[in-house]
């Protein structure tokens, strides 16, 4: 029979543990994609994060190394300083991210450190139960929030991307989404965007792309990427938010 679907030759044989319906195996693989077109494999180094995907390293078939929670972005500055030829980049989720490694992320944006990161928000802390993320939206039902997140009680959602992208450091950051194929197909464009800017030398460049958690909103796979597309873009517009430095 003819083969009509491979993996890329960044990922592993290995199957991802990741629950039915989880849109972190589609980003696995266009980030796998983007670094097989770039002919970067071999100078590829990842840092993978807590949360879901903290087996990254045993996916992608690229250097990789596990960072404690947050740190990923301070991890990849000490290998690209070390490594300049290397290209860089983490994977992060937004509890990872945008909760406990703020002030990595925000200090490695500022500094204009040539890496690539891949910022994953779901909404929710995933892999420890379904808590409240900065990301969750108003209302929004999570382990934490049953009544709905109140931001009277705990605040508004944090847009990462637009305020990575008022410091100075940031060359190029993206938002985008892989609710559907358009999407998937922008969202591949964006990654490799992403580690151009890095081989360009041009600083730090991130991708934030929405995705789903249908065991921890509780929906099966199709209804939680219409919610994505209903509730989330709605709050965190896609596009371009830095480009040019
Ligand atoms: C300092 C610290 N805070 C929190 C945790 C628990 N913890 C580990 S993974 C994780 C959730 C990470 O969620 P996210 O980064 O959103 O990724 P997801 O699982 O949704 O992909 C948390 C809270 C921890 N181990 N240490
Ligand atoms: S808990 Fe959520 S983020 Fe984690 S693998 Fe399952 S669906 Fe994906």
């Amino acid at each position: 029979m003819t083969k009509v679907f491979t993996r890329p030759k960044s990922l592993t044989d290995k199957p991802f543990h990741y629950c039915p319906g989880c849109t972190h195996g589609i980003v696995h693989r266009l980030v796998a994609e983007a670094i097989d077109e770039l002919g970067i494999r071999e100078k590829t180094i990842g840092v993978a994060p807590v949360g879901c995907a903290v087996f990254a390293y045993e996916y992608f078939n690229c250097d990789m190394q596990e960072a404690a929670h947050g740190r990923a972005p301070a991890v990849a500055t000490g290998i690209k300083r070390v490594l300049p030829d290397r290209v860089v980049f983490t994977y992060q989720g937004d509890g990872d991210l945008a909760a406990i490694g703020t002030a990595e992320i925000v200090h490695a944006a500022i500094r204009g450190e040539n890496i690539t990161v891949i910022f994953i928000n779901n909404a929710i802390y995933g892999m420890t139960g379904g808590q409240m993320a900065p990301t969750t939206l108003i209302g929004q039902v999570t382990a934490t929030t049953p009544y709905g997140r109140d931001p009277g009680k705990a605040g508004y959602p944090i847009r990462m991307s637009e305020m990575l992208a008022t410091l100075e450091g940031s060359a190029y950051i993206e938002r985008v989404s892989v609710h559907d194929i358009k999407h998937i197909n922008q969202a591949k464009r964006a990654i490799k965007k992403a580690f151009e800017t890095q081989l360009a030398g041009k600083g730090f460049s991130m991708v934030e792309v929405l995705s789903t958690c249908p065991t921890n909103w509780g929906m099966t796979p199709v209804e939680a990427l219409k919610w994505l597309e209903q509730n989330m873009i709605p709050y965190y517009p896609l596009g371009v938010k830095k480009e040019g430095k």
